[in-house]
């Protein structure tokens, strides 16, 4: 058997590593925490922990430093991370981009936590702004629609029903009733942390930072950058017009 044919034989065994990215398309990778459900039940508080929420803050830090990304948005158990269009890490492989962003989330989040926990993670994929602007809306619509649904069906397991009974209470049941349900238990859904409602987003942002040239005895300012949380996010149009800007900012750069 010659050499060559047999490790060509078997490169061709893998199929998907020619995969690529599509050049100059706008990519996020999301990840979502395996077995969550099952994972958080005893660990955190229900329905939302406010330790748990900064280790998937510290996730999508990770990601935003070590992915060299230009937005990243945590809600729940999973983290979105928006890539700058000119993204060129890993030669853009799919397989490496999918891979390696939920092994850092892996490692990010049991370093934090103290206990093994895995993730998942996939691609979307979008050519427009307007497409990232809907996808990270999107996400945003579930963070609130999943923080109201948790603080209803736990509000009603604390006080006494069973599963069962506490989602069949809620079933088909319309975002009206659910608040009132919860503002007849003393619950003002509007007041809950904004997080839990809108999820946190993370981004770079720009400043400048003071020193002092010794050579020249003169005090200096850098240019530097450093990422910012917002967990208090604005939302609807609001948060468009933000998630539009950053759109911006990254074309301007690429220019
Ligand atoms: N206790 C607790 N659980 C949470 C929190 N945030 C998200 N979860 C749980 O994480 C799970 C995320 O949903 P999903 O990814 O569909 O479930 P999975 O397939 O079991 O990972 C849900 O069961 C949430 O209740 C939190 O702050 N506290
Ligand atoms: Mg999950």
């Amino acid at each position: 058997m010659r050499a060559s044919s047999f490790e060509g034989r078997m490169r061709a065994g893998e199929c998907y590593h020619a995969l690529r990215l599509p050049p100059s398309a706008w990519v996020v990778l999301r990840v979502d925490g395996h077995g969550f459900t099952r994972f958080t039940a005893d660990r955190f508080e229900k329905p939302f922990d406010a330790t748990f929420h900064e280790h998937m803050t510290d996730v999508a830090r990770a990601l935003l430093e070590r992915f060299q990304g230009a937005y990243a948005y945590t809600e729940s158990d999973e983290v979105s991370l928006l890539l700058p269009r000119d993204w060129a890490l890993f030669d853009r492989e799919v397989e490496k981009a999918v891979s390696l962003s939920a092994a850092l989330a892996s490692a990010a989040f049991a370093t934090a936590c103290g206990a093994v926990a895995w993730f998942d993670s996939r691609a979307w994929v979008g050519s427009r702004g307007e497409d990232v602007v809907d996808y990270f809306r999107w996400r945003q619509a579930d963070a609130g629609r999943c923080a109201l649904n948790g603080w209803c069906y736990w509000t009603l397991r604390k006080g006494g029903m069973g599963p069962a009974e506490a989602t069949a209470a809620l079933h088909g049941k319309s975002s009206a009733f659910k608040h009132d349900l919860l503002h007849r238990r003393g619950v003002n859904f509007a007041r809950v942390p904004a997080w839990q409602r809108r999820g946190t987003g993370l981004w770079w942002e720009r400043y400048e930072k003071e020193g002092f040239d010794p050579v020249r005895g003169l005090a200096v300012k850098a240019a530097r950058r450093r990422i910012r949380v917002d967990r208090d996010l604005p939302m609807k149009e609001e948060y468009g017009r933000r998630l539009a800007r950053l759109i911006d900012d990254d074309a301007r750069r690429e220019a």
